[in-house]
């Protein structure tokens, strides 16, 4: 397969100005005419008119109004070449397209009883034929024709520009899209949906009207959905000054989806499950991420939309700053602490093995075989951190005129990272040229501390070393500009305020790291103080710091940033799985610290639970360089038997004391309340076989994030009443698909070897919707990335289950079947019989004729 690169950038040779679409929309055999105007490059006259284009049935061509005869065009597999044309011109095509085949559900597909799109990153190539770049943005103007009784209702991008009736059952509708987009945020949707809608009126005086679409049944889990797109709309505009800029702003719910949402000019369409939530079918997680996933996507109308990509290789450019925006939108609307320990989770935990294995990448890649693969942790995870680090390093005020300017210099253009970096570098007037590289250098920073106290001086020294671990692109690694937050605590638990000495640039509690090492020195200091790092985790780098345990205890007590206590207890929960022996003061530190936390009413419960929730296997083995999964798991059980032991008094009245406020609605203390609550039950089950509480509160939840969690607690512990429970919430939720992902989600990750035969008998029963994205991830994703005990099972009966399913799934739909591979990341670092299955697959998969996006991802994996 070919390999596109960075280096090899150049513009368009022909642009597409205006385009003209009107669509006889039919799920059998929809006809797509496209009059577009074109424009070729005048620096380059001579270059041929070639448009992209994937399995498009011709119908017929015209040329500034003139049939064009077959010896002035050729048609490929992948596109169209006009012969004989170097002026502007305007070319009409007519194609046939299939949506009712297309299971690849890029471009026109057909899902439940509606047809729509999905074009990012290169879907309209399978519409019509198109100058497919996202440099190419054109004004629209779409035309939709379909059957009034099958889709009532049209939408596409812009405003509504008129409609009406037309003979033999049909109607139409216009829109226009004033805005210039690229083709990738172009979307349609015909169907049968009933929406919710609200005004909202803008900060320069716009009249919108918000609207939510979903299948009529489905209408009433919008409501969420909808508050939640109106918080943004707001947020938006006083936190960054972003008004939106159409007459309407429509989202519309699809059960069948690859991603998770897509931010289309006007038209999001999101997947179901971050649109649906009702107390009783979403959980208090769903309901967070629904906002953050309609703020995200919203959010794009700015960062993506208005100001867009020269070139895929820009990814980050939109995501990492557009995951940025979303985050700081949580922040400021709930718990800044708790957004920062759940992102900061998410990125270590999935991230940061992602820069430590095969799949690795700089955020903005150097080259790709498919774009597909490269909508990564890394590319908006990493990248909103980088956006982050430049906004500790600019400060709010200055931060925000940077993204003023950015935005007002390239708005209606495709910029590069570059050109947001030169923004933050004029509204700032800081060197940003060697920061540059967190965008082009793969592999996480390690950041050595050392430290050295001489009491008779009372001099104190912390040396800082950093040093990126190789990547498998063989790039050399160069020290990184990085802001390392620090703080120093006295005997009596103050923060000693006095500044370093040291050649590196600080300003109080900061210090920016530019060379391989800086060394802060402090004198006269009266004892060894105790120092804190990473505070809100200033960079995404590892520490490396030996503290001891009891360092560890104290500091989860003093330190006042939440994301630092939280990662003393993540720790020692390390050091006590392990390097028992070697620390075995590390469990009993942290048994004693969780107690503290436990017995500590005024800490807000949410904290406590996620201090109390034990890292999985996968955030562990992230740590060790030679995977031991039997061991780990069994290192990490006892574990948790010995905090359940330890605390169990504590627990139960925890427990109990939380039952009223958990039994409450949605309001914050009542999440976390049922957070701490749940996390109690889980370690209390462990201790009680009949599981008491467990089913007492399967039977009493009036939330779905308590009867999933009863039901989790008593599967665990293979409790007498699981069994029972688990068909009533079968029964219970029979008709939802999101409800039943849920359910499969517990069956499939249960911790037991004999899961496998469970997933065996999904996958050959009518559960089993392989067209069906979510499902294919609720089934055969949740059941290799979490549940390491059957999925790795010794006799390799789950890796089986995955690889007999892969080929037809790579022929079905490439990005998902792709997808599922990533869960083979850490293959090599597992023991040599688990790593000799799973290459021994991975080589077969790899030999079989696969999609670009299947091939790739083996093809790295295999090294
Ligand atoms: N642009 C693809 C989905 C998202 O990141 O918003
Ligand atoms: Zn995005």
């Amino acid at each position: 397969t070919p390999v596109i690169r960075l280096a090899d950038y150049a513009p368009p040779p022909w642009r597409v100005t205006h385009v003209d679409l009107v669509f006889d929309l039919d799920a059998e055999a929809t006809q797509v005419e496209a009059t577009l105007a074109l424009q070729p490059d005048p620096a380059r006259p001579a270059a041929p008119l070639r448009l992209d284009g994937e399995d498009l049935e011709l119908l017929d061509i015209a040329l500034d109004g003139q049939p064009l005869p077959p010896a002035r065009y050729r048609v490929d597999a992948t596109g169209l070449t006009v012969l004989g044309v170097d002026a502007p011109c305007l070319l009409r095509t007519r194609v046939r397209i299939r949506p009712q085949t297309n299971t690849r559900l890029e471009g026109l597909y057909v899902s439940g009883a509606s047809l729509m799109t999905q074009c990012e990153a290169e879907g309209f190539r399978r519409i019509t034929w198109f100058v497919d770049r996202p440099d190419v943005s054109a004004v629209y103007t779409v035309t939709l024709r379909a059957d009034r009784t099958k889709y009532p209702v049209l939408l596409s991008n812009g405003n509504p520009a008129g409609a009406g009736d037309l003979d033999d059952g049909h109607h139409w509708a216009r829109f226009v899209d004033p805005h210039p987009k690229p083709c990738y945020l172009f979307a349609l949707v015909a169907g049968t949906l009933g929406h919710l809608s609200a005004p909202f009126r803008t900060m320069d005086g716009r009249d919108v009207t918000v609207r939510v679409w979903a299948e009529p049944a489905d209408v009433p889990r919008c409501r969420h959905a909808l508050e939640s797109t109106l918080r943004a709309m707001r947020w938006d505009e006083k936190r960054f000054g972003r008004a939106y800029d159409l007459d309407v702003f429509d989202i519309v719910a699809a059960q069948d989806f690859t991603m998770g949402a897509m931010e289309n000019k006007g038209l999001n369409i999101f997947n179901a499950r971050f649109i649906l939530a009702d107390i009783d079918t979403a959980t208090d997680a769903d309901f967070e991420a629904i906002e953050s996933v309609i703020g995200h996507e919203y959010f794009h109308n700015w960062s993506g939309n208005r100001v867009t990509l020269r070139d895929w290789f820009q990814l980050s450019l939109k995501e990492g700053l557009t995951v940025f925006r979303d985050q700081e939108f949580t922040a400021d609307l709930h718990s800044r602490a708790m957004k920062r320990i759940d992102d900061v989770r998410l990125l270590k935990s999935r991230q940061f093995a992602e820069d430590a294995g095969p799949l690795a990448h700089p955020v903005r890649p150097a080259s790709y075989s498919e774009i597909n693969n490269f909508y990564t942790a890394t590319v908006y995870e990493k990248g909103a951190e980088i956006i982050r680090m430049l906004h500790t390093l600019l400060g709010e005020l200055t931060f925000r005129r940077a993204l003023d300017l950015y935005f007002a210099r390239h708005d209606g253009g495709a910029a590069t990272v570059e050109d947001l970096l030169d923004a933050m570098r004029e509204a700032s007037g800081r060197d940003l040229a060697q920061f540059a590289r967190w965008y082009d250098q793969a592999g996480t920073p390690q950041i050595a501390v050392t430290e050295a106290f001489d009491p008779a001086t009372g001099d104190y020294t912390l040396h800082l070393a950093q040093h990126t671990p190789a990547t498998p692109d063989g790039s050399e690694k160069q020290p990184l500009h990085l802001p390392f937050a620090f703080a120093l605590y006295d005997a009596d638990d103050r923060r000693i305020a006095t500044p370093p000495d040291t050649d590196a640039a600080q300003r109080p509690g900061l210090v920016e790291l530019t060379a391989a090492e800086h060394t802060l020195r402090w004198r006269g200091l009266a004892q060894r103080p105790l120092p804190a790092f990473l505070q809100g985790l200033s960079a995404p780098a590892r520490l490396r710091y030996d503290y001891a345990a009891s360092d560890l205890g104290r500091l989860l007590r003093i330190e006042s940033d939440a994301l630092v206590r939280w990662e003393c207890a993540q720790q020692l929960v390390a050091d006590a799985v392990l390097r028992g022996e070697a620390r075995p003061d590390a469990r009993p530190a942290l048994i004693a610290a969780l107690g503290a936390l436990l017995a500590d009413t005024t800490l807000d419960p949410a904290f406590v639970a996620e201090c109390v929730s034990v890292a999985d296997v996968w955030s562990l083995a992230d740590r060790c360089d030679r995977i031991d999964l039997d061991l780990l798991w069994r290192e990490r059980e006892a574990l948790l038997d010995d905090i359940a032991a330890a605390h169990a008094d504590l627990l139960a009245a925890r427990y109990d004391a939380l039952s009223p406020a958990a039994l409450g609605g949605l309001a914050p203390a009542c999440i976390a309340a049922r957070q701490l609550r749940n996390v109690a039950l889980s370690l209390l089950t462990r201790r009680d076989p009949s599981a008491r509480r467990a089913e007492a509160q399967f039977a009493q939840a009036n939330t779905l994030t308590d009867r999933l969690a009863a039901l989790a607690a008593l599967l665990r512990v293979d409790a007498p009443g699981a069994a029972a429970a688990l068909a009533a919430f079968r029964t219970r939720h029979a008709d939802d698909p999101l409800t039943t992902d849920k359910w499969l989600t517990l069956v499939v990750t249960r911790p037991q070897p004999d899961a496998v035969d469970a997933v065996r008998d999904i996958l050959a029963g009518p559960l089993w919707q392989p067209r069906n994205p979510n499902r294919v991830r609720t089934v055969l994703g949740h059941f290799a990335r979490n549940n390491p005990v059957a999925f790795h099972r010794r006799d390799g009966a789950g890796y089986a289950l995955l690889f007999d399913w892969l080929p037809e799934l790579d022929r079905i739909n490439p990005q998902v079947a792709a997808r599922q591979l990533t869960a083979l990341e850490p293959w090599r670092r597992l023991d040599a019989d688990r790593a000799a299955r799973i290459e021994a697959h991975l080589r077969a998969f790899a030999a079989l004729p696969l999609s670009r996006d299947s091939a790739d991802v083996a093809g790295r994996l295999l090294g």
